[in-house]
């Protein structure tokens, strides 16, 4: 049977409220049909407007088999392109990070302009059209401080993850920040397998001893139930609406991606031992409340997030193989604070350094189950792990409606 065909045949043959059966998790080409029509189709978040602050900062990343460079051009403008020469293919930019006037390629020097346009090649003779040989852009689009782009020829629309998003991240003006520190981890489980840990605190108690002292393991926080149900979530989101910040659980209608404003325990300021707040400074003045929580955000296939007063932290998700997940995490301070002043990177990164090795470990070891001949997929806990199956339900309808083009018959 066709691979495609497979692959529907045991998305449609789940047992409802169970996990996924092996291949989904090791199989190289379901692997290899999820970067096609996820990673390669779709919005990635992919880093900030503040680490391409001035003209010329740029920052490449890979994306699969796609290098990407990010550049902020001399109008001010962030774009994204195809990190391939139009020359003979070689990168064009290998540092990991770093500011140019022009883009240059290493190669044979080919200059190309902060907007992608070929300004140079030295002797192609006079048939020579630079015009044609401009970087190849992809789509590009920054909200909130956040800045996602999208590998298809013709993206999706944008502007719904926009609306939802926008006012959310507005009021904390993530755009007058720098990233105080970064660190990138490589988990040994297929890309679901981290998703799948990220959407349930039912493994919070006996893993995550630092996270617990403030983050609630209460499925109404991390779940996708909505939370209006909980007295003390209602209340956290009515007085911080009043404070000019949305709040309320919003969840698109295809479930890819919600936001929602969940209050810390103990009246916490702060991922931190203590609660008390990591950075001096707070990252956006025009947020008075202390007790603000954390801002809850996803955005399938690649990033979840937590905006607290004093500082932000996001995460991206990159698959490298059907068994290896790249993770990106991003701790976010106000651009002016200062390191040994406002903060210690110790204090600022101590709490989800030790939360993202657990969950690492959790990822490896339920990579490693899976692997047995002997597994079959189990039961979801209807009360701790509807967030787990809100995923797989949107990773389900989302290939089965890409893998059948609208049509969802067995062909
Ligand atoms: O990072 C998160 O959003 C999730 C929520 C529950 C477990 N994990 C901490
Ligand atoms: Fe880039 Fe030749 S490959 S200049
Ligand atoms: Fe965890």
């Amino acid at each position: 049977m066709d691979i495609r065909n497979e692959l529907l045949r045991d998305l449609r043959n789940r047992k409802p409220g169970y996990g996924l059966e092996q291949a989904f998790y090791s199989d190289p080409d379901y692997f290899r049909l999820d970067m096609e029509n996820i990673f390669y189709r779709d919005w990635l978040f992919i880093g900030h407007d503040c680490e391409v602050a001035k003209p010329g900062n740029f920052f490449t990343v890979q994306v699969g088999d796609y290098p990407v460079v990010i550049v902020r051009d001399r109008q001010g403008q962030i774009r994204a392109f195809h990190n391939s020469c139009r020359h003979r293919g070689s990168r064009v930019c290998s540092a990991e990070r770093g500011t140019s006037a022009k883009l240059v390629c290493p190669y044979h020097q080919w200059t190309y302009e902060l907007d992608g346009r070929l300004l140079f090649a030295r002797q192609m003779g006079d048939d020579f059209d630079a015009s044609q040989h401009s970087l190849k852009p992809v789509p590009c689009e920054s909200v909130g401080g956040y800045i996602f782009i999208c590998l298809a020829q013709n993206p999706v629309d944008f502007s719904a993850a926009r609306a939802l998003i926008e006012p959310y991240l507005a009021p904390h003006h993530l755009t007058e920040t720098k990233v105080a520190f970064q660190s990138t981890i490589v988990e040994k489980g297929n890309w679901k397998l981290v998703w799948e840990n990220n959407r349930e605190c039912y493994h919070c108690v006996a893993n995550h001893p630092e996270l617990c002292k403030t983050f609630p393991e209460a499925p109404s926080v991390s779940g996708v139930q909505g939370a209006a149900d909980d007295p003390e979530i209602a209340a956290h989101w009515q007085r911080c609406e009043a404070a000019g910040l949305p709040s309320a659980f919003r969840m698109s209608d295809d479930g890819q991606y919600r936001a929602t404003r969940v209050p810390l325990l103990r009246d916490a300021e702060s991922y931190t031992m203590s609660g008390r707040r990591a950075v001096g400074r707070q990252l956006s003045n025009s947020v008075n409340e202390k007790q603000i929580g954390s801002l809850l955000l996803f955005h399938y296939p690649t990033t979840w997030n937590h905006v607290l007063g004093d500082h932000a932290i996001s995460f991206r998700v990159l698959p490298l193989s059907p068994d290896e997940t790249q993770v990106t995490t991003k701790w976010l301070v106000h651009k002016d604070a200062v390191e040994g002043v406002d903060y210690t990177i110790e204090e600022l990164t101590h709490v989800w350094l030790e939360t993202n090795d657990q969950d690492r470990r959790i990822v490896e070891e339920n990579a490693f189950g899976i692997r047995s001949p002997a597994y079959e997929p189990g039961p979801y806990s209807p009360e701790h792990e509807g967030g787990v199956l809100q995923f797989l339900e949107w990773y389900c309808r989302f290939m089965e409606e890409r893998l059948s083009g609208g049509d969802t018959r067995l062909s």
